[in-house]
């Protein structure tokens, strides 16, 4: 008690926060200056106290700690998709209670974008289980988005990989934001996904950014990967030329009749972490408190955000699993003091 107001302990407090400053320069985007996966792990391994004050930190010096951004998901085509995704409800070859439906007419898109104004997103994301679009799917999509962006919402869509040519469309189309994933690290997703390589991901991913869409990537947790594996996620997207602007941060949602289902659940610390150590290998984009919000509470959903998270899907859909009430989420932001962007 004496020591903790003493004025040489409070010098010491002085110092360390000095200490702890220099600690939390971002990181240089450059090829000498990257995140290796041992300084990732260190991280992880941090007291959870001090790992919580570093990505609050960061997080305070980069943006409002009480705001979070708000998009709503739409799934404009649902099922029956060729991928072999194992955590994936949509993929046809699985069976789950999801069935293959054609895409939705624009009227039914427009209508559920106004609602999602009307409860509060900032935020339109359209997503589709397909491989890729094929032209002539690609083309209905198109008008979406045009819809969808004149009224005043930010667009996204999620459309699987893009082949050349498509970014161009979209951009013309209005398109602000691009959804496609890494999901894991390289080591791990062959044990996940066979149908599509890694390297596809990033040549989409290197499609959108040659248009000036802002790229939206991340992951999934939980999926029996290694916490080295975590971090291998979390260098891939920080260790970008230009880190994506939003990093959604999926805790797997188990669906009976895919192969991840019965997976052993992970610590929801260890989710934590995995978002406090985003925030602050990058700092300055947004990341998403993504899938899994509906299993979590609130308690650890707050901690989520004291972690630095600073965005989440709003309504009571993900694209074809259940989401948390916009009414208890409004509940929740009044509780914690948090305001939507
Ligand atoms: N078909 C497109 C694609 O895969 O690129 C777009 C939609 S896909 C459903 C978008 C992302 O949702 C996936 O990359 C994955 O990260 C996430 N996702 C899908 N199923 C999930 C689940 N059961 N739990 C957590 N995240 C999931
Ligand atoms: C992302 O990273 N998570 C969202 C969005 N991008 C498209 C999708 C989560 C899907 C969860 C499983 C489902 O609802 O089908
Ligand atoms: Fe298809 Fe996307 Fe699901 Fe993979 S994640 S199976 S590509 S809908």
């Amino acid at each position: 008690m004496l020591e903790s107001t003493s004025p040489e302990s409070k010098t010491q407090a002085v110092i360390n926060m000095d200490s702890l400053k220099a600690n939390i320069q971002p990181h240089a985007h450059n090829t000498v200056n990257r995140w290796s996966v041992d300084e990732i792990v260190a991280l992880f391994e941090l007291p959870f106290s001090d790992l919580m004050f570093r990505a609050q930190a960061v997080h305070r010096a980069n943006f409002d700690p009480n705001a979070v951004q708000v998009s709503t998901l739409l799934s404009i085509k649902t099922g029956g998709c060729s991928e072999d995704c194992g955590y994936c409800p949509q993929a046809a070859r699985y069976h789950t209670e999801v069935e293959d439906e054609p895409l939705m007419k624009l009227d039914d898109v427009i209508a559920a974008a106004q609602e999602a104004k009307d409860n509060g997103a900032s935020r339109f994301c359209m997503g589709a289980a397909w491989r890729g679009p094929k032209q002539r799917d690609l083309e209905p999509v198109l008008k979406m988005i045009a819809e969808v962006k004149a009224m005043g919402l930010e667009t996204c869509a999620t459309l699987g990989m893009l082949k050349e040519g498509q970014a161009e469309q979209l951009k013309e189309a209005g398109l602000d934001y691009y959804n496609h994933n890494l999901d894991t690290a390289p080591e791990f997703y062959g044990d996940v996904i066979t149908t599509r390589t890694y390297q596809d991901r990033l040549d989409t991913l290197d499609r959108v950014r040659s248009q000036d869409i802002h790229v939206c990537s991340g992951g999934i947790i939980g999926m029996g990967e290694s916490r080295n594996q975590r971090a291998g996620l979390l260098a891939q997207l920080a260790n970008m030329e230009q880190p994506p602007e939003s990093v959604p941060i999926n805790l797997l949602t188990q669906v009976e009749g895919t192969p991840l289902h019965g997976t052993e659940a992970l610590d929801p610390f260890e989710f934590v972490r995995t978002i406090a150590a985003a925030r602050i290998m990058m700092p300055t984009s947004f990341v998403r408190l993504s899938a899994g919000r509906q299993s979590m509470g609130e308690a650890i959903q707050s901690l989520c955000f004291l972690a630095g998270a600073n965005s989440i899907f709003y309504g009571e859909k993900l694209l074809t699993t259940a989401n948390p009430e916009a009414s208890e989420d409004k509940k929740m932001f009044a509780k914690l003091g948090i305001n939507k962007i």
